[in-house]
């Protein structure tokens, strides 16, 4: 009797407890997702906005082409497992025709008020084998009742109205923003009841926000969660909104955090959210799209890309290129798992518990794992060859049923009788892919060095990436001369400066191309005589900076000078004063432009950095003759969604002016407390 006890026990004693929070089957499903796609489309795909007012006459939307399956049939094609829509942005206009709006499709010129967006996307997506997602932002810039206490009953009743009418969601994406609404108030969103409204359609959905509570954002725009990067997060006196944990906490999550809100990194394929004609061949480059992947599934994370649907109602064939093209590097890089050739063997193994074996490491399978014993929070997994193999990434997962719990790895291979390290990491999570410079060997050892609780690891896979020949960078300077350069070794660079598409036999880059006026160029690296090219680089330039002269501002921060600002460098920027009883706002930077020119309108070019940014968002711009009487601005408003996604901003006036001083009047910040200003370039659009 005694025996059979003890045996129990130590039978017992080799299931693996579960540790900390935990991911609900709905997360472990999303997880395994990885890819998917994100399309924006509204009012403002016509209005050339990112934040449309909600006050536009819902006529202008008219999708003349629009093909749902069209867009299913690219995210199919581009490797993605899902396609969430913007249903309602913060225009408030409603993709399917509401009850509760009268700003919605059917007030629209689109099949004559007809059409339903989310009736031929939910059955375009099930034909083509992907999920359905919704977006719907509670900020409404044309709901009457939005500012009020009605509103969130209004609000829940949408939802519902989405929830209950398009078959299966997958996921619930709640854009936390809450700026005012036509009646210029702010309500306070009743997000248990957004929830309860969720729950009780689609009780599988896991629901995006900043906090969760079932994915959460990751602080930035940009696509890149944090090198650790923990999928649990803390959340008690947090919102999502302005009442969100700091975005460095979003983009890292908390080590032991109360619940599983694991990250998804949000990020368009385009500078903007909305299509714009102007970003045309401004698509990301597939090396930036890689780093992106690199930077999110690659970090524990899922990647949600967005391809804005064009004017027509179709994704624009740049956007479907770049994402076949992306597609195809994937598929080279991880075709050929290097790991399963391996002899593997671990050390620390738990004994007495059949599912766990180190041989499951190298199975292709991440539901099989191997773990350590209960309190050996370290452990070595070595591959060994009877040959030298060569690879240069590392794909780890941790089996996270169980939880997330390793905090420290290290990797080694063998080399002239002795382990090299050749990289050190943090986290792991659902999925780790480490970029490794090219090595060669016939050991390679991964050792986990410390960890919350014995790491259950379930895949070790090394993958040989082939070369991929660099996008080149332009850059002009103050004095309007252009360079191209390539991180890529020996390339050949060819450009044009006709707007054309550069070949091998256009003009080959050799010096400074000289383009104060500006203009348009376009660059690609080539390889072996033109065999292998790189992708197209555009930039466009106006009036360079080269006389310009800052005759006024209100004030610097060490280091920030104002002529920082005319530069030519997006790097450097001036900014204002940002101690405690500095100046407030307003600020402003008058500059000299020593020409008169006939100006259609203004850049400002923010600092690459979310927050103590100093980042403009209402601002006054001002044309003068004589730099004394400036008279009434010419333009004025606010840079739309620039605190989130900080890149140039184009403004255009309403008839053009003549002048030769410009001045700046930054009149509020986009982050509530800052109370500094700063701009890491100032321009003019004469074209
Ligand atoms: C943000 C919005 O303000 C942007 O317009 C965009 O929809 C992005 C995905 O979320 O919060
Ligand atoms: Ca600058």
């Amino acid at each position: 009797m005694a025996g059979l006890c003890s045996s129990l026990a130590t039978a017992h004693a080799q299931e693996i407890a579960p540790y900390g929070s935990l991911p609900s089957q709905a997360q472990l499903n999303w997880q395994d997702m990885e890819y998917y796609m994100f399309i924006h489309l509204g009012p403002n795909t016509f209005t050339d906005k990112e934040w449309g007012h909600g006050d536009e006459d819902p006529r202008v939307f008219n999708p003349t082409q629009l093909d749902a399956r069209q867009w299913a049939r690219t995210a199919k094609a581009a490797g993605m497992k899902a396609i969430i829509i913007t249903a309602k942005h913060h225009d408030g206009f409603c993709l399917w025709p509401s009850k509760f709006s009268t700003h919605t499709v059917r007030e629209s010129a689109w099949k004559d008020g007809k059409g339903d967006v989310l009736k031929e996307l939910s059955a375009a997506c099930k034909e083509y084998g992907l999920k359905f997602g919704v977006y719907l932002s509670p900020w409404d810039r044309n709901h009457p009742a939005y500012g009020t206490p009605e509103y969130n009953q209004v609000f829940a009743n949408t939802l519902n109205e989405v929830l209950s009418s398009y078959g299966p969601v997958f996921e619930q994406w709640f854009d936390g923003a809450n700026g005012e609404g036509p009646n210029g108030k702010k309500p306070t969103y009743d997000w248990p009841l957004f929830h309860q409204t969720v729950y009780k359609n689609q009780p599988n959905a896991v629901i995006f926000s900043d906090v969760g509570p079932g994915c959460r954002w990751v602080g930035n725009e940009d696509g890149f969660a944090g090198t650790t990067n923990w999928s649990t997060l803390n959340i008690t006196g947090f919102a999502p909104g302005k009442n969100a944990p700091p975005q460095s906490v979003l983009n890292e999550g908390n080590m032991n955090g109360e619940k599983w809100i694991p990250t998804e990194c949000d990020v368009s394929i385009r500078p903007g959210w909305f299509y714009s004609a102007s970003t045309d061949d401004k698509v990301k480059s597939v090396q930036n799209l890689l780093d992106i992947y690199y930077g999110s599934v690659g970090r524990n994370g899922n990647l949600l890309l967005n391809v804005p649907v064009d004017r027509r109602g179709l994704i624009f064939s740049a956007d479907s290129i770049r994402l076949m093209e992306f597609r195809q590097i994937r598929e080279a890089i991880f075709k050929t798992n290097l790991a399963p050739k391996a002899k593997v063997t671990a050390t620390n193994t738990r004994k007495g518990n059949k599912k766990v074996n180190a041989r499951y490491l190298i199975d292709g399978n991440s539901k099989t794992y191997w773990a350590t014993g209960d309190d050996q929070l370290t452990g070595a997994i070595t591959l060994e060859y009877a040959s030298p193999v060569s690879f240069n990434r590392l794909v780890l997962q941790e089996y996270i049923a169980l939880g997330q719990r390793v905090k420290s790895f290290s990797v080694d291979i063998w080399e002239d009788g002795a382990y090299k390290e050749i990289a050190t990491g943090t986290t792991i999570g659902h999925k780790r892919i480490l970029l490794l410079p090219d090595v060669t060997t016939t050991k390679v050892r991964i050792s986990i060095q410390d960890a919350l609780a014995c790491p259950v690891i379930s895949e070790v896979q090394l993958y040989k990436a082939p070369g991929l020949l660099a996008v080149p960078a332009i850059q002009r300077n103050k004095d309007g001369e252009v360079s191209i350069t390539c991180s890529s070794p020996d390339p050949e660079l060819h450009y044009t400066l006709d707007g054309k598409e550069p070949t091998y036999h256009s003009p080959k880059y050799t010096g400074t191309i000289h383009l104060p006026e500006g203009g348009v160029v376009k660059a690609r690296a080539f390889l072996e005589k033109g065999k292998i090219a790189s992708t197209t680089v555009t930039a466009t330039f106006d009036v360079a900076p080269a006389k310009w002269k800052v005759t006024f501002t209100d004030g610097q921060a060490d280091g920030a000078d104002p002529v920082r600002a005319i530069d030519g460098n997006p790097n450097s920027y001036w900014m204002t004063n940002y101690q405690p009883d500095a100046a407030k706002y307003p600020h402003e930077i008058q500059v000299d432009m020593t020409d008169t020119l006939t100006l259609k309108g203004f850049t400002y070019t923010p600092r690459h950095q979310t927050i103590h940014s100093g980042t403009i968002y209402t601002y006054a711009f001002y044309v003068s003759l004589d730099g004394e009487n400036w008279g009434q601005p010419v333009a004025q408003g606010s840079f739309a969604n620039i605190a989130n996604n900080p890149v140039i901003q184009y403004v255009k006036f309403n008839s053009p002016a003549k002048g030769r001083f410009i001045r700046l009047v930054a009149l509020a910040p986009a982050n509530e407390n800052e109370h500094w200003a700063s701009v890491a370039e100032l321009g003019v659009i004469t074209r």
